[in-house]
């Protein structure tokens, strides 16, 4: 099982500016806390990737348009990017949008998604957690969706 984890501008930025609104982890932190945790899972294969640049970030859902699942954290392209979720719903890949902040208790343009509707769904405001529990959610997902793929071969 093959899952991209991408992240969006100024995520790089994470660490050391802010802690109160996004947390004391660094992406580097997460990255480490994602394989620890894949580890755990056996079967999944992570890559990660941080842009400031929202090209860079459809480049990289089309590249990894054959991968299983995508954990996504656009930064502020969240609230201005069509071409994300249009790559996004192009290429087919189940995701899972997460936020480190609680989008929806801050300023009203934070509110409203560009990514949602081609997301499975989207966790907000737990922190460097949201990651993890993506993963979880999405591993569990891809393997249920397996298992009903492999009922219909029967
Ligand atoms: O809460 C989130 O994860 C956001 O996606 C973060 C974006 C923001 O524009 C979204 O509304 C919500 C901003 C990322 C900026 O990251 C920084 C990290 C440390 C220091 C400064 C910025």
């Amino acid at each position: 099982m093959r899952i991209l984890v991408l992240n969006g501008p100024n995520l790089n930025l994470l660490g050391s500016r802010e802690p109160e609104i996004y947390g004391l982890e660094t992406l580097a932190d997460i990255e480490v806390l994602m394989r620890n945790q894949a580890a755990d899972l056996e079967d999944v294969e992570l890559a990660f990737l941080q842009s400031n640049h929202e090209g860079v970030l459809v480049d990289a859902i089309q590249d990894h348009r054959d991968w299983d699942g995508l954990i996504i954290n656009a930064g502020a392209l969240t609230h201005t990017s069509v071409a994300i979720p249009d790559a996004i719903t192009s290429v087919g890949i189940t995701t899972i949008e997460v936020h480190l902040s609680n989008i929806f208790a801050r300023e009203a343009f934070r509110h409203h998604s560009y990514i949602s509707p081609a997301a499975w769904g989207m966790i907000t405001g737990f922190g460097y957690r949201g990651y993890l529990v993506a993963l979880d959610l999405l591993h569990d997902l891809l393997t249920e969706e397996a298992a009903i793929e492999d009922l219909d071969e029967d």
